[in-house]
C-alpha cells in the first residue's frame, strides 16, 4: 500500500473537509490522499483570519497563505459561496457571513422571501481551491462554478449551507435532494479541486 498524504484544508467549516475527501475518493489517480481538519493540528492557537478579499480567488489565498504560515506545511483552502444574478451576485463572498449568527433555515427563508414573484432566478455556487507550500514557494488557486436556479422552497437535507434552495442545471432537484455522489461529481467545488489536483499531480508537486 502507498504511503498516505496528509493534506489540511485551512477552514473552520467540517463540511468542506468531508466534501473534499468524498471528491478525492472519486479521483481514478488518486489514492493516497488524505485531507484533514486544520485545526487537527493547530488546536491550541487562536487564528484570526481576516477574510476582506474581493472575490472568491482572494479570499482563498488569504486563508491558504495564513494557516500555511502557521503550519509550515502544504495547505488547502476552500473559498466559496452562493450568487444569485437578480441580487447583483449577493450573497456570494459573503455567503457564510450574511445573517452570520442566524441557522441555515433563516438565511435561505430570507433569500426566497427576497425573490417573491421574482421570475429570473438563475444563480451559481462558485469556489476557489487554493495550494499553498511555503517551502517551495508554490502558491496555487482555481476557481470554478455550477450554474443552477433557486428554488421555491426549501428541498431536501442532504449535504450544507444553501445546498436545499440550489437546483442545478439539468435536474429538477435541489442539491439537498441530491445524491451526495451526484453532488461531488458536478459540483463547485468538485470542479475546482479537480482542476487543482490534476496540475499538482501532473507536476509532482506532493512527490
Ligand atoms: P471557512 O472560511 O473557515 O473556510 P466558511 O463556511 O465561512 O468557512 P466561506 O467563507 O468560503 O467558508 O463561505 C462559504 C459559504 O458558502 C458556506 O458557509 C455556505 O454557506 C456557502 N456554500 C459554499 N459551498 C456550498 C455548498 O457546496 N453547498 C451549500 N452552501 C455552500
Amino acid at each position: 500500500m502507498s504511503n498516505q498524504i496528509k493534506l489540511y484544508l485551512a477552514t473552520s467549516n467540517k463540511n468542506k473537509v468531508r466534501e473534499v475527501n468524498e471528491i478525492l475518493a472519486q479521483i481514478d489517480y488518486i489514492n493516497n490522499i488524505q485531507i484533514q481538519y486544520i485545526f487537527d493540528e493547530i488546536e491550541n492557537q487562536e487564528v484570526r483570519i481576516i477574510e476582506n478579499g474581493e472575490s472568491f480567488i482572494e479570499n482563498s489565498v488569504i486563508k491558504a497563505w495564513s494557516y500555511g504560515k502557521i503550519i509550515k506545511k502544504p495547505v488547502l483552502s476552500d473559498d466559496s459561496g452562493l450568487s444569485i444574478l437578480c441580487l447583483k451576485d449577493f450573497p456570494g463572498i459573503n455567503s457564510s457571513r450574511f445573517l452570520e449568527d442566524e441557522p441555515y433555515e433563516k438565511k435561505m427563508e430570507k433569500i426566497l422571501a427576497m425573490l417573491e414573484g421574482e421570475e429570473d432566478r438563475r444563480a451559481f455556487f462558485a469556489c476557489a481551491a487554493t495550494y499553498f507550500d511555503i517551502e517551495k514557494n508554490i502558491l496555487l488557486s482555481f476557481e470554478e462554478k455550477i450554474y443552477g436556479t433557486i428554488s421555491n422552497e426549501i428541498r431536501g437535507t442532504n449535504g450544507f449551507g444553501y445546498d436545499p434552495i440550489f437546483i442545478p442545471e439539468g435536474f429538477k432537484t435541489t442539491f439537498g435532494e441530491l445524491k451526495k455522489d451526484i453532488k461531488n461529481k458536478i459540483s463547485h467545488r468538485a470542479k475546482a479541486f479537480e482542476k487543482l489536483f490534476s496540475f499538482i499531480e501532473k507536476n509532482g508537486l506532493l512527490h
